[in-house]
């Protein structure tokens, strides 16, 4: 039997109060085992915001603080200080946000808490989508996605814009440390978290994150749903350390058709609209392949 390098002990206990199926369930979890318990979270306004449940019967065994949903950056500047001035150095601050909470309204105080070089984690997971207040599209959503606010069958139809390309944003920061990770390879993850522990300044990551009610999906496909995006190069698993780029999994380069028929939510779309996606999916892996053999 293979031995798994994951810690074995839980942070994030069962009876948070997510969706059956929800991916950000399992971000949590693999990211507090790797950070263990000497950590704080800040979480904003989203999904997660609820999930844990009243104190004290909640559902994470680490501390946390809420804040608004576009001052997570400014919320771990914050702590990250007030540690400082008490002398408290073995504690990782980490803020734990939405996409909509990251690359949209929270993005210029992560981008300010980035520019000062902080010392904190922050994490993004990534369900493609304002999910908390009903499925309406963010700057993360993909393109050709059904969702509240891009509904099939009007004038506009489903999403139009691309997905905005948050790990290019974070690279143009300078930052020691970015990484994404797909709860469908828990070691690649865990591995991934526990460097970014182990580094010093703003580190990012960005974790794919199956919303079974918001991607019109069976929950119990949530982490095929997950290893299909990174099997698809829909979602490749990098890090980007000191500039570098380095791919952890290629995935199997499957037709980008195999991830976008698990879910409803791309359900309307034509043969030429996937090819479409195919092209750019092709194109920003061929792009992130030559970044790899550049070094950059
Ligand atoms: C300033 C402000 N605008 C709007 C809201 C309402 N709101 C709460 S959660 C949420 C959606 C968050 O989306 P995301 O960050 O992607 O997290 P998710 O809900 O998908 O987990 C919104 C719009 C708010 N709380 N504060
Ligand atoms: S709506 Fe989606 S992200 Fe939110 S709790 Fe449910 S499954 Fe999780
Ligand atoms: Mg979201």
């Amino acid at each position: 039997m293979t031995k798994t390098t994951i810690p074995y002990e839980e942070f994030a206990y069962p009876g948070s109060t997510g969706c059956p199926g929800c991916g950000a369930n399992l971000v949590m979890r693999y990211l507090l085992k790797a950070l263990g318990e000497r950590t704080i979270l800040s979480i904003p306004a989203c999904c997660w915001a609820v999930m844990p449940g009243y104190w004290p019967s909640h559902c994470l065994k680490v501390p946390l603080l809420y804040t608004a949903f576009e001052a997570t950056g400014a919320a771990i500047s914050g702590l990250r200080a007030a540690l400082d001035v008490k002398g408290v150095e073995d504690v990782t601050v980490v803020g734990f946000a939405g996409d909509g909470g990251t690359v949209d309204i929270g993005l210029q105080a992560m981008s300010g808490a980035a520019e000062r070089r902080t010392d904190v984690i922050y994490v993004m997971y990534d369900n493609e989508a304002y999910m908390n207040t009903g499925i309406q599209r963010s700057g993360s959503t993909p393109w050709g996605a059904w969702t509240t606010t891009t509904p099939v069958g009007t004038n506009h139809g489903f999403k139009h814009e691309s997905k905005k390309d948050i790990m290019s944003i974070m690279q143009a920061h300078g930052i020691p440390y970015a990484a994404t990770v797909s709860v469908a390879h828990p070691e690649d993850f865990v591995k991934k978290a526990a460097k970014a522990k182990s580094i010093k300044g703003f580190r990012f990551i960005h974790a794919m994150s199956p919303c079974p009610p918001g991607w019109r999906m069976n929950p119990m496909h949530t982490v095929e749903v997950a290893r299909l995006a990174v099997d698809t190069h829909m979602f490749p698993l990098y890090e980007i350390e000191h500039g570098k780029v380095r791919i952890t999994r290629k995935g199997k380069g499957l037709p980008v058709s195999e991830y976008l028929k698990a879910q409803g939510r791309f359900s309307h779309l034509t043969a030429p609209e996937v090819s479409a996606i195919q092209k750019a999916v092709d194109e920003s892996w061929k792009l992130l392949l030559a970044k790899e053999a550049s070094g950059t």
